[in-house]
């Protein structure tokens, strides 16, 4: 059984180095020059009688998980808001269609630390399609132990009067990955998943690794069956304290993927607690230099450049949707289906 921190076989790194088509370590020097060019100016939003010195001012304290108050002059990345907007995006995960004549649905699988947000990202989606704010798959709260035990897969569709408008879209939910050897989901549960062994609802134990043994096992699963894109989701107000080992967790699993054909993306949550100024406006996300700098954190720890990381607020407290958090929602959905083409067009025979 393969748990995280086995080494990898040399057989499957030469085939993985092959098969990687992005994602190889970023040097510090290459994420930046990717963000410097945005970083010249700032505003001063709050003062809260700060004494802000000179050098505050050209060299910012970046403090993660902290009130963070400057806001750079200019978006970082280009993004368009508005409700003209949100329904375009809506509309084109709608009509979204895997590029693959024997396949209906794109599996998308979710991954990441422990209470990182991955149930609250499928809940938040599922939101945005429902028209209010529903809580589909079941969020904890942050804990050391994942509150997600079971496989489950959720198709994402309207509901009430919409019900009858399915997206081509499933939201696969697993077990979050422990800090230790032992616990949570390990990496041959997630490799059995990815490739299609592992039956819905399948209950994960690291001591009962998924097997021709395991009820309900997927001896040879279709294309149908099998994951076609691998989201890491990571909590933006805790990636500069994870444990050093979940870097060499990652980055193994990352190569174990890619050579299975898989493209990976990420999605940095919790962005309202690393910005007060984009928790109140959510369309200032891409002028905070604190989330620039924790999308840049989640890219050295997963060995990954920023521009596979997009930025979200999931649908935690709030009991309305609110137009620009589904944009952003919205925004990451099309990203990630971006790469889920990219599976169909690389497995085209
Ligand atoms: N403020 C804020 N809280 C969030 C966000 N996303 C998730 N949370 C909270 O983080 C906690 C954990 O969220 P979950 O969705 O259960 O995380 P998970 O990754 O599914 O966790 P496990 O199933 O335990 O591995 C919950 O209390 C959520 O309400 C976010 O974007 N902003
Ligand atoms: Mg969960």
């Amino acid at each position: 059984m393969l748990h995280f921190g086995t080494p990898i076989s040399s057989d499957t790194k030469s085939s993985t180095t092959a098969a990687v088509p992005f994602g190889s370590p970023v040097p510090a020097s290459g994420t930046k020059s990717s963000t410097t060019a945005a970083v010249p100016t700032f505003t001063i939003l709050a003062t809260k009688s700060d004494r802000i010195s000179k050098k505050k001012l050209t060299e910012p304290k970046f403090s993660l998980g902290a009130e963070f108050l400057l806001l750079l002059e200019n978006d970082w990345r280009k993004m368009k808001w508005g409700a003209e907007v949100r329904e375009t995006l809506m509309e084109s995960v709608r009509s979204f269609q895997p590029a693959a004549e024997t396949v209906t649905t794109a599996r998308v699988l979710l991954i990441g630390p422990v209470g990182a947000g991955k149930s609250s990202f499928i809940s938040s989606v599922q939101s945005v399609f429902s028209g209010r704010v529903i809580n589909r798959a079941m969020v904890g709260s942050s804990s050391s132990t994942s509150f997600t035990k079971k496989l489950r897969s959720y198709n994402i569709r309207g509901a009430g009067e919409k019900a009858d408008e399915p997206t081509a879209l499933v939201l696969c939910d697993v077990m979050g990955v422990g800090e230790g050897e032992g616990t949570g989901l390990t990496l041959h549960d997630a490799l059995s998943v990815i490739k299609g062994h592992a039956p819905e609802g399948h209950q994960f134990s690291p001591e009962q690794p998924v097997g021709a043994e395991t009820a309900g096992f997927v001896r040879k699963p279709s294309t149908n069956e099998k994951v076609h894109c691998v989201v890491f989701v990571i909590d933006g107000s805790r990636v500069g304290s994870y444990a050093k080992s979940f870097g060499a967790t990652f980055q193994q699993l990352r190569e174990h993927i890619s050579n299975l054909g898989v493209h990976q993306v990420a999605v940095l949550t919790h962005v309202d607690q690393v910005c007060s100024a984009s928790r109140s406006d959510i369309t200032k996300v891409y002028r905070s230099q604190a989330i620039q700098q924790a999308m840049v954190k989640a890219g050295e720890l997963l060995g990954m450049a920023t521009s596979y990381i997009v930025p979200v607020k999931n649908y935690c407290s709030a009991l309305d949707l609110d137009q620009n958090t589904d944009i952003l929602l919205l925004k990451a959905v099309d990203h990630i289906l971006q790469y889920v083409n990219l599976y169909f067009q690389d497995n085209s025979d």
